[in-house]
């Protein structure tokens, strides 16, 4: 699945971060957004408040945008390659 992704991104050119990718493999149910289950799935030391401070519009899960804010403010570590 993941290479397909990656193949046809290198068909259209496009260089996805390493963030998406990172948010791809948390987001279990592929709804494009992250709960705080998926979260803490892959990184149980996420809290609750934690998870809450990095909901920006605290709709209960972390679409892309937070999710990129938050690794790039250390708070939810970004997994490389
Ligand atoms: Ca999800
Ligand atoms: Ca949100």
């Amino acid at each position: 699945m993941k290479k397909t992704v990656l193949t046809l991104l290198a068909a259209f050119g496009l260089a996805l971060p390493t963030t998406l990718l990172a948010a791809t493999e948390v987001d279990t149910n592929g709804d494009g957004v992250l709960t705080i289950d998926e979260v803490q799935a892959v990184y149980p030391d996420i809290t609750p408040e934690a998870f809450s401070a990095m909901d920006v519009n605290a709709d209960g899960a972390l679409d892309d945008d937070e999710v990129v804010a938050a690794q790039e403010a250390g708070m939810m570590p970004a997994t490389e390659g």
